[in-house]
């Protein structure tokens, strides 16, 4: 059954903070994507001002124990924190929901955090969109930081590089050669790099990324920064912290930050059309009771004609659109 939420009440309850109006709001956006206009027509005045950080690399290299220390940090600091877990490698376990959890338990209760996790795929218009709403939905409550886990680069599922403003690398030692990082495709997406776990060495490491970036010409004038973490006793934490708030300065003086804010929503604009058109013609051309018909022949006739059979049908279809 569908739960039905009074938006109108739920919006009243957001505006004065309210985080569980929040939590419920995200989960109508996560669930609903159709009705994320009836939301966001109660935002056209939103600063877009919450500075996005992703936080990206392999499973187990120590992004949400980090993301926590830098969340005590931030918080400490006076400010207030959105945070985003996608671990799309737990499709059915829920793990990393359930180990982010415990990992940040000591923030997550703190009032000025907030923190959800994406631990599955299937999200309704796939998880890029819903990591973009929850982050609308956290710079409409005023969030001065956002923050974006999520595991590896370049996925065609989610990428993380349309959406944040500073991309922060984790490595860790054994990773393995520069040439593998080169091939993962790392070296392009990094602002900073961070080699955690640096109680269990990384020198090696850090030297090798620091080569490759030193060979590497970077357009923007920015030459990405690397850091050492101990992500369990916090140490080096206040050096990542102030590469990415030296970053922010570099994109703000050079008007890169306008640039990645455009990106931001030109790519969210083309998400919204393509789901709007991919709604027109599932609702027109993808009629569920011909599938099983055609699936009944298939198995039934012990023909396989699948293939035949939609390109016949395509073959007599006029693509005219026709605005009302
Ligand atoms: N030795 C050591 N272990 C760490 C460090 N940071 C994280 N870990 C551990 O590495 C494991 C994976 O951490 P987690 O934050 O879940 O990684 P994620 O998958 O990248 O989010 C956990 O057992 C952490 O306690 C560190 O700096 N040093
Ligand atoms: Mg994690």
């Amino acid at each position: 059954m569908k739960t039905e939420y009074d938006i109108n009440a739920l919006i009243t309850k957001f505006k004065n903070r309210d985080k569980i109006a929040l939590a419920k709001l995200i989960t109508i956006v996560e669930n609903d994507p159709d009705r994320a206009h009836e939301i966001f027509k109660h935002f056209e005045d939103i600063k877009h001002d919450s500075y996005i950080i992703g936080i990206t690399g392999s499973p187990g290299v120590g992004k949400s124990t980090l993301t926590g220390v830098m969340c005590k940090k931030l918080l400490d600091g006076g400010k207030t924190i959105g945070i985003i877990c996608v671990d799309p490698t737990s499709p059915f376990s829920g793990g990393a929901f359930l180990g982010d959890r415990v990992r940040m338990t000591n923030i997550s209760l703190h009032p000025n955090v907030f923190m959800r996790s994406l631990a599955s795929r299937g999200y309704k218009g796939g998880i890029s969109r819903a990591v973009f709403d929850i982050s609308l939905l956290y710079e409409a409550y005023g969030m001065d930081v956002i923050i974006i886990e999520t595991v590896g680069v370049g996925q065609s599922e989610f990428d993380i590089y349309n959406l944040a403003y500073t991309v922060v690398v984790i490595l860790v030692p054994g990773y393995g050669d520069a040439i593998q990082m080169q091939k993962a495709g790392l070296i392009e997406i990094g602002d900073i790099y961070d080699i955690n776990k640096k109680d269990l060495g990384g020198e090696d490491i850090a030297v090798q990324v620091e080569m490759m970036l030193d060979d590497t010409i970077f357009q923007s004038g920015w030459r990405p920064p690397v850091s050492m973490t101990d992500a369990i006793s916090g140490e080096g934490v206040d050096d990542l912290i102030q590469n990415i708030w030296d970053h922010k300065e570099h994109i703000e003086l050079s008007e890169l930050l306008d640039e990645k804010k455009k990106k931001r929503f030109s790519y969210k604009i083309k998400e919204l059309i393509y789901s709007k058109i991919e709604k027109l013609i599932s609702e027109n051309f993808i009629n569920e009771e011909e599938i099983n018909e055609i699936v009944k022949h298939a198995v039934e006739d012990g023909k396989f004609k699948i293939y035949q059979t939609i390109h016949n049908k395509f073959e007599d279809v006029n693509f005219e659109i026709k605005k009302k």
